[in-house]
Order: structure tokens, then sequence, then C-alpha cells
């Protein structure tokens, strides 16, 4: 009788799902190799009952050399379990794919594990389509030495229950992991179920209470779900180092009071540029363990960029674009992203003047230039060499991007990238984005260089000029075959921050005559978003507010930037992470953490022009989210926090493939959470993640994990204020 109420209950509790069902045919290879497949010229033995092959060394990406199985049925919304026993010579890497086996062969389901002596490796996962295309693909490739892999007992169970994702978030305390400014706010966030106040303590490195006070419950915070206190020891102001907070009986990760941190942050923030960039060769003496040669310099198997053609039939030249940084993980080269990147990066050489002494150790080191415009002059020949040369169709636009034909897989260092490489039709967005960084530079450069300041001026100019002739051709999203879209279908505030740019450098009344027409000049720009690659108004007000000039009404720009950034001191106020951005119904944005760090950077403005401390304060409190304080307790900077994100999605930072590679540098910024979670990582384990939890640090994970030239300029101009202040 007991036993029978058992399996009752048992039978109550269990979820209706479908039975288990294997969807592999012949995966113990017990009836021969049939119906696997295999390409790159492998064939496969069975050795002791397994499958093995020997892999071809000198492949690209990991797909050109596979042993795969087709016709797989899968269902959307079903979880599946994906298993399989594998070796391999050791530190070889398999990318174990679940997919579709027919264009676009999207990807349902992928892990890569480093292979070494006969393992059993499984994972669950719920598929987000449903076809009866499926394919389980064993992708071996990309390997410049032959390897042997050997696989058994392939298994891919439908039914099966779901896996819920649990990431390790330590201790409840949340704290900014790197540092607190002495003479600045000290807040922290404490997770729990408590409802009423708790006592809490700050700890010295020996363990000695050096303060103490209570918690403010906080209720269930929007952003994580979570039920929260904040606390407050900003009367603490004495510099340390290993501190820790102690509250509900859990200990903070360690953290100091002072501000080297940020010091060496601003210069790691900026040294970024230097391995990011293309065409040239990066130094080991430069940056230890970085070294590689220059990419896309027209030798083999690379295929440009000295002489790259447009798209078929999109124009009849080619042009000359080495150069420039690659904007992320891959290796395209974006004009509007280049464009708010630069223009980031010059506004911390001209508002921040301590950015214009910082080392960052590259090439043209110890000239008289300032390292900082010899790093941006990297990108800004590139946007400059995007631009349709005079007596061309199209004279004085510029091409949207170019990249490869087709997406490589990771990793793959730049200089072994064989894809075709193509200039992308031109658009008024990415010639405004050279109009304004063009004019920017011509005022920045002008001392240094008169003759480049007077090139880059002729060139803003006619790009402008271009732009108004042809105010609507507009980058499709459809674009994104090897490389990203970057779409753009408003562009007034491409126009008005192109004007801004101009009138700033030359006082040219018809340029302050656009900006006063341009609807963006009284809008208020200041959303939940205030500038990004794609929205650049905020960008030229904050520009307009700091730089000096005669624009009449300057006093209205200034004060709406300054109304934008009590915007965010509110939302701020009300958020018990202190974090300045409240995205409409929770929807994170891609590339969270640079919408947070430019938030910050209107309130960094706001500041710069009224003196007031209420947003120096805000700047500071903003901070701690990106450095740990946060529902997933993760500094987003590489190298920047005990616990730090490490595996941001690069083909070729990518140790967490290949262990020969390094992580990408210190100071590098994680895109962070992103709600929309539309890569296969993050679709097999954060489903139905509230905004803060929507991150993982895992390289595949290009939507919450990736690394961007525009986030990092986020990150450097705002760090470089914080050292300004300090
Ligand atoms: O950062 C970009 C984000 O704002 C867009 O929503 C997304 C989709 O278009 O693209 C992001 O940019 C990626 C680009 O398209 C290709 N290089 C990597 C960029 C960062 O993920």
């Amino acid at each position: 009788m007991a036993v029978i109420s058992v399996l009752l209950l048992a039978g109550a509790a269990a979820p209706a799902a479908a039975a288990e069902v294997e969807q592999i045919v012949n995966g113990g290879f017990d009836n021969g190799t049939d119906p696997f497949w295999t390409n790159a010229g492998m064939t496969i033995g069975l050795t002791d009952g397994r499958a093995c092959v020997d892999v071809p060394g000198g492949t690209t990406n990991r797909w050109d050399a596979t042993v795969g199985q087709n016709d797989i049925d899968l269902v959307a919304g079903e979880t599946y379990r994906f298993s399989f026993d594998a070796s391999g010579d050791a530190g070889h890497v398999v990318r174990a794919v679940t997919g579709l086996s027919v264009s676009p062969y999207d990807t349902y389901f992928e892990q890569s594990p480093i292979l070494g002596d006969w393992q059993h490796y499984e994972y669950t996962f719920t598929a987000n389509a449903s076809t009866t295309q499926g394919q389980v693909a064993f992708q071996v490739g990309g390997s410049p030495d032959p390897w042997r892999f050997c696989v058994d007992n392939v298994s891919l169970v439908g039914g099966v229950p779901p896996e819920v994702y649990e990431p390790d978030t330590g201790p409840r305390v949340r704290v900014n992991q790197v540092a607190y400014l002495p003479d600045g706010p000290k807040g922290a966030t404490l997770v729990t179920a408590a409802t009423t106040s708790l006592p809490w303590a700050l700890r010295d490195k020996t363990g000695k209470t050096v303060a103490r006070g209570t918690t403010v419950p906080r209720g269930v915070d929007a952003s994580s779900g979570q039920n929260v206190h904040t606390i407050d020891f900003g009367k603490f102001r004495k510099r340390a180092t290993g501190l820790t907070l102690v509250a509900d009986g859990e200990t903070s990760r360690p953290f100091d009071i002072g501000s080297q941190a940020y010091e060496r942050l601003r210069t790691d923030a900026l040294k970024f540029y230097y391995t990011q960039r293309s065409g040239i060769e990066i130094r080991d003496d430069l940056r230890p363990g970085y070294a590689r040669p220059a990419g896309h310099v027209d030798v083999a198997p690379n295929q440009g960029d000295g002489d790259v053609p447009c798209q078929p039939g999109v124009c009849d030249y080619t042009l000359d674009v080495r150069g420039g940084w690659y904007d992320a993980g891959d290796h395209g080269k974006y004009v509007v992203n280049g464009g708010i990147s630069v223009w980031e990066l010059l506004a911390e050489y001209e508002h921040n003047r301590g950015s214009r002494r910082v080392n960052l150790s590259i090439p043209e080191s110890g000239n008289r230039t300032p390292d900082l415009l010899d790093e941006v002059r990297w990108e800004l020949e590139f946007l400059l060499s995007m631009q349709v040369p005079a007596g061309k169709p199209n004279a004085g636009l510029v091409h949207h991007k170019i990249h490869d034909q087709a997406w490589t897989g990771l990793p793959l260092l730049p200089h072994l990238d064989p894809q075709p490489r193509e200039l992308h039709p031109v658009s008024t967005a990415a010639t405004l984005n050279v109009a304004a960084t063009a004019a920017q530079a011509a005022r920045i450069y002008k001392k240094h260089d008169p003759a480049f300041a007077a090139r880059a001026l002729t060139a803003a100019r006619t790009a402008y000029t271009a732009a108004l002739a042809n105010p609507a051709l507009l980058a499709p999203e459809s674009d994104n075959i090897g490389g990203g879209a970057y779409n753009d279908t408003k562009v007034t505030d491409d126009f008005y921050w192109a004007a801004a740019e101009l009138y700033l450098t030359t006082g040219d009344k018809k340029y302050a005559a656009d900006l006063l027409e341009s609807p963006e000049h009284t809008a208020d720009v200041f959303g939940p978003v205030a500038f990004d690659w794609a929205s650049t108004a905020a960008a030229a007000k904050i520009d307009l507010a700091l730089v000096p000039n005669r624009l009449p009404g300057l006093s209205s720009v200034k004060s709406q930037v300054v109304k934008g950034a009590d915007k965010y001191l509110a939302i701020q106020r009300q958020h018990p992470y202190g974090v300045a951005y409240a995205p409409a119904g929770n929807v994170w944005d891609w590339g969270s953490s640079s919408v947070i760090a430019n938030n910050l950077v209107v309130i960094a403005a706001a500041h710069r022009i009224t003196g007031k401390d209420r947003y120096r304060d805000g700047l500071l409190t903003g901070l701690d989210y990106l450095f740990g304080r946060n529902a997933l307790n993760i500094s987003y900077v590489t190298g920047y926090g005990e616990v730090a994100a490490q595996n941001q999605h690069s083909r070729w930072y990518a140790a967490q493939l290949d262990p020969s590679l390094p992580h990408p540098p210190a100071g590098t910024l994680s895109g962070g959470p992103n709600s929309s979670i539309q890569d296969p990582v993050a679709q097999a384990r954060l489903k139905g993640c509230t905004g803060q939890f929507c991150y993982i640090d895992d390289i595949g994970s290009w939507a919450t994990n990736e690394l961007t030239i525009n986030w990092n300029a986020a990150l450097a101009h705002l760090i470089g204020y914080v050292v300004e202040i300090d």
C-alpha cells in the first residue's frame, strides 16, 4: 500500500513531458559507421568499438572537419540530453553541435570541450526551432597540426526534463569588488529573504570590525527579481585594501578603498585598442602574450584589405582600407561603430586632460604626439579610407562597412582569415559618422599635425555635403551575412552630430543654422539609452555643452544635458543596485554595460557643467554595478575584481576554446546582460532570465558577452573622468 501511494505521488508530481526518445541512429557504432558522415577526406575507423578519425591539420574553421549525423527531428520547446564519450590528442577541441543540416545552418546548441583521455560529456538544452533536418555534428577542424579524435555512445534524447541553470553568484553581499574612492559614496546590496533591517559590519583585512550600521530593506528589485537591502558605509573614508562587508551571515568578496586601480584601468581600457588593430603586427614586447602577425595585409590566406572590391553590383572600384580596429570578436570593420568609438575617445582626450599623458605602450609611444591621439589616428585613417574618392559615383559618401563574405568560426586569428573581403554600400549614417569624427579630429589634431587636421576637415565638409544630398541611404537590417548589419533607420541624430562637430571646429554659420533647425535640437534625447552607435544626438549635445562655442541659445543645450543627468540620477536613486538604467519592460539592451557607462558619461558631463556634488556621487555610485555590485556578483571588466568576466566572445582572445590563446587583456568590458539572448549558448542556459541574469561568461555567448571598440570607449571615457575628479 505504502509503495503504491509513493508511486502515485511521484506520478502526480512529474511534469507532462513526452517520453524520452533516442534520436541518434547507431550512436554506439555497434552496426558499423552508418549513418554518420565525415568530410575533409576523413574516414571513420572502428577501434575497440569506438569511432575514430584522423583529423587533417591546416584547416580554418571547426566545421571544415566534421563527423556528423543528419535527418534528426527536433521539436521546438522540447528539452534534449545530448551526450557522448570522446577522446582526442591533448589540448584539441571538439565543437559539439546540434543544429540545422541545411542553409542557413543555424546552431541550436553548442559546447566546445577541450579533449584529452576518454571522457563522458553530457549537456541539456531546449530546442528553439522545429525541424526534420536537424544534425548532430562533431566539428574538429581549425587545428594547424593533424590529430586523432574518437567518439562513442552518441546520444540525443528528447523528452527529458529541462535543466535549470544556476549561476554561481557567491556571497549575497554585493560590493564594488575593485574599489570605492575614499571621499566617494560607498553603497552595497544584500540579497536576503529578510524584510526588516539587519546589522552590517565592515571588516579590515585582519577581520577587525572598523564600521557598523544597519541595512535598508528595499523590497523586490525589478531588474533582478531579488529581494534586497542596501548598505551605506560612505562615512568610512580611510584608504585600505582587502576590506569585506558582512551582513546576514554572509561575507562579501574583498575590495579596496582607494583610487589606484582606476588609474591603472584608465590606461588598460585604452591599451585595449592596440591589440584590436588590423593591418599591423602586434609586438610581444609591447603586449606580452598577445603577439600576432599583422591581419588583413594581403598575405595568404588573408585576402585583403589592400584592394577590396564592393559586393557584386555595388561599385566598380576597389579601395585600400587596411588598418583600423577590428570591431569586436569578429574581423569586420564598421564605420558607424568606429565613429562613435573615435568620438568618445577623442572626447576623453579633449575633456579629460589627464588622458593626454597616458602611456599606452604602442609602437608610436615616444614620438611627440600623445599616445591616445596616435591610437585613435589608427582608426581615423581607416574611416577616411572608406570615403568614395572624387571622380567616382557617390564621391564623398562613405561605405557602411567592410567585412568577410561569410561568417567564420572561433577561434580564428586575424591573419588566418581566408574569407574574401567586401565593401558594402555607402550609407548616410556612415557618411555623417566620418563628417562628425573627421571634424572633431580637425580640431583636436591641429596642434600636433596641421596637415592631417586640414585633410580631415576637407573630408568632413565633403562628407557632410554629400550626406545632405543623399539623406536616405539607410543600411538595411538584412545585410548581416559575414558581419553585423549596424542598420540604422534614423539619421536626424547623425546630421545633428555632424553639424555640431563641424560647427565646433569651424564656427561656420551654416552649420549653426543646421543645428538650430534640426528637430534634435529641442528634443529630449536622454531616453533609457543616452547614446550609442545608432543614436548620436546626445554625443553632440555633450560636446556642444563642453567645448567652448558661441551657438545662439547654448544655455538651453547645457540645461538639456543637466536635465538628462537628473533623470538618470532619479532612476539610480530608485535602483537598489545603484544602476542609472531602467529599460522599458526591463528588457536589457545588447551591450547593456556600455549603455550604463554612457548614461554615467551624461552624469559626468552634468558634473562638469554644474560642479554639483550630486552628479559626482551619482557617477561614482554607478560604477559599482560594473565592478560587481550586481545580481551576478561579477565584474564586467577583465582583470578587475575578484571574479571578473574573462571569456568574452572573440576569435583571437579565445583561451576558453584553445588554451594556447590568451583571454582578453585586462581592462576589457563585456557587453553584459541582454534580455534578447540571441545566441545558442545563452538560449540553452538563460531562457526566461530576468534582466540582470541574462548574462553568461561564455565565449559562445556573442549576444551577452562580446567585447567591442565602442563599449571599451565608454569604459575608458568614464574611468578617465573618475580619475580626473579624484
Ligand atoms: O552592438 C551591436 C548591437 O547594438 C546590435 O543590436 C547588434 C545586432 O545588430 O549588433 C551589435 O554589434 C555587433 C556587430 O553587429 C558585429 N560585431 C560585433 C558587435 C557586437 O556584438
